[in-house]
């Protein structure tokens, strides 16, 4: 029996169906006398540092962890369950950690995106048991804005590179923390997890690895999701957004079993779009939740969910928040949200004051998942113009000319699955999202979906280049030479596509074979 601690901030149920589906069963701790009773403990940190050690204060659990923790007792942290272990954190500076390690946590200071977010490697520092059957060179799922600096060298266990060498796990006696989520990181994650499980202490090191780790370039697949004329949900695909073909909405396979597909099949990441979420409302349209509560059960990479999350009301008067929504979806099983239509509402209104109020949607989410759980979506299209004083908005100079000769052109904002455009520009948006709290900017396209024509290149460089936090570049994909295109030519840490995927035209197995020898990707493993 495992012992759980979820705090309730966040996605434990993958951790639980990661172990489960090693045979093992999980307790969840409801109260301190479980933390006492356990014989051995996971505890996946979720959210943010000051936000955890706030609830685990609340909930008497830190006194009843530190009597675990200095009791030869098996742990294992994940994440967040790392960074507790340390004295203080920056993302916190005035609540105090686990202390059980000294050491500080502190904040990524470097010229590339933060979060790091994707699959990275790590560099084995001594022998432990929990690496039993790897080879060394597997890459893991990270997704984080600090990282933890022990002040004793010898319980480091790997690093990790990314602008720096840092600590990404650590071992003292029975107690391992990692700050990457092996419930996560596909068969690799599965294998440490299965190590931890297992009784024994030989410490066997597999492959001692020093070179320089370096982050993975993700192909993540995209499923649009929604009910079609006869209240089935299924997977649609849209032609520049339009989702009908003859009257009827396409239907391209069921929710669960495409992702479970994509996942068999090396995607290192899976995102979910309830297209139709602006009109419905998520708690009520149960089948999505229960879409990821089944996903989550065999797909171990990160599963991002979007559409509908925004503050509602419900019929009898009873009022949610985009919180609420949220927390659901996490509950379920998701890694992250993504916000559409609701961010360009909130990025006007912010335009307008320019102030931050603390209450939209991507603050309080960002407040208590953190950064790294809040995807923004964004619909834009392009307009046209003869110069770029015509309009004030973040104007590009474009090689593709318009239908009048036009050399210039800006991404309009757009709404409710494209329908309703804004007086406002994808550049600007993801701009203000970052500075409220998003951590990864979704970058579509509605020029190029569905066209097959490869990702609109100007539009990725225009935005990644204007944040510091990472873009999925979406729409158009529609060989294995448009996802390095991509790589090649900007600043995206992730391309995603869905219909070539889903209409079989190009896997993502040999969007990978082409990808080996020329950009970092995590292998795709056969199975
Ligand atoms: O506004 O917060 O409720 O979220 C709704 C979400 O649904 C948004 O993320 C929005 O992008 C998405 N959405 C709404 N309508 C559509 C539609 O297609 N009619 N899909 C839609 C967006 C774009 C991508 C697509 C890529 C790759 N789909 O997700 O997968 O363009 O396609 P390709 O590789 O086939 O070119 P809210």
């Amino acid at each position: 029996m495992i012992t759980l601690l979820d705090y309730g901030a966040g996605n434990v149920r993958s951790v639980i169906n990661a172990i489960e589906s090693l045979g093992e069963s999980v307790k969840v701790v409801s109260d301190t006398s479980d933390i006492i009773s356990a014989e051995k403990l996971i505890f996946p940190g979720v959210g943010s540092f000051g936000s955890m050690m706030r609830i685990l204060n609340q909930k008497n659990y830190v006194e009843a962890l530190k009597d675990y923790l200095t009791s030869d007792r098996a742990f294992l942290g994940i994440c967040l369950g790392l960074q507790a272990l340390f004295e203080t954190s920056e993302e916190a500076p005035d609540i105090n950690g686990l202390g059980l390690i000294s050491g500080h946590v502190k904040r990524f200071d470097i010229d590339l995106s933060v979060p790091h977010i994707g699959w990275n490697g790590i560099n084995i520092k001594k022998p432990s048991r929990i690496f039993n059957g790897l080879g060394g060179s597997e890459k893991f799922y990270f997704v984080h804005s600090f990282y933890v600096a022990p002040e004793d060298d010898s319980v480091i266990l790997t690093t990790t590179n990314y602008g720096l060498e840092f600590v990404s796990s650590i071992q003292r006696g029975r107690i391992t923390a990692t700050q990457f989520h092996p419930e996560k990181s596909g068969d690799a994650g599965i294998k440490i997890l299965k190590n931890f499980l297992e009784a024994g202490d030989e410490k066997k090191a597999s492959g001692f690895v020093s070179q320089e780790t370096r982050l993975a370039k993700r192909i993540v697949a995209c499923l649009d999701v929604r009910s079609n004329d006869q209240g089935d949900l299924v997977v649609t695909k849209g032609d520049q957004y339009d989702v009908r073909e003859k009257g009827e909405v396409r239907n391209l396979g069921q929710p669960v079993e495409l992702a479970g597909r994509y996942y068999q099949k090396g995607a290192d990441e899976i995102i979910f779009l309830n297209i139709t979420g602006f009109r419905d409302f998520p708690l009520e349209d149960m089948p999505m939740i229960e879409v990821l509560k089944q996903t989550s059960k065999n797909v171990f990479v990160p599963l991002t969910i979007g559409g509908g999350i925004r503050d509602y009301t419900d019929k009898d008067g009873r009022k949610y928040t985009a919180l609420d929504v949220a927390a659901e979806y996490f509950r379920s099983g998701a890694d992250k949200i993504s916000i559409g239509s609701d961010a360009v509402l909130i990025a006007e209104e912010y335009l307008k004051t320019g102030v931050k109020t603390g209450q939209s949607s991507i603050e309080q989410i960002s407040e208590v998942y953190g950064a790294q759980a809040i995807v923004v979506s964004i619909d834009p299209r392009r307009v046209y113009v003869m110069s770029p004083d015509e309009v004030d908005h973040q104007v590009i100079e474009t090689a593709e000319k318009g239908p009048n000769g036009e050399t210039y052109c800006w991404y309009q904002c757009t709404i409710k699955g494209g329908r309703e455009g804004r007086d406002l520009d994808a550049v600007t948006l993801a701009q203000v999202c970052e500075k409220l709290g998003a951590g990864e900017i979704l970058l579509n396209c509605i020029d190029k979906d569905g066209t097959n024509s490869g990702f609109d290149i100007e539009l990725i460089n225009a935005v990644a280049g204007a944040v510091t936090i990472p873009v999925i570049a979406s729409s158009g994909a529609g060989c294995a030479e448009h996802f390095y295109e991509v790589f090649a030519k900007t600043e995206a840490e992730a391309a995603l596509a869905a219909g070539i995927f889903h209409r079989k035209e190009v896997s993502i197995a040999s969007v990978k074979d082409y990808l080996s020898d020329k950009v970092e990707i995590r292998p795709f493993i056969k199975k």
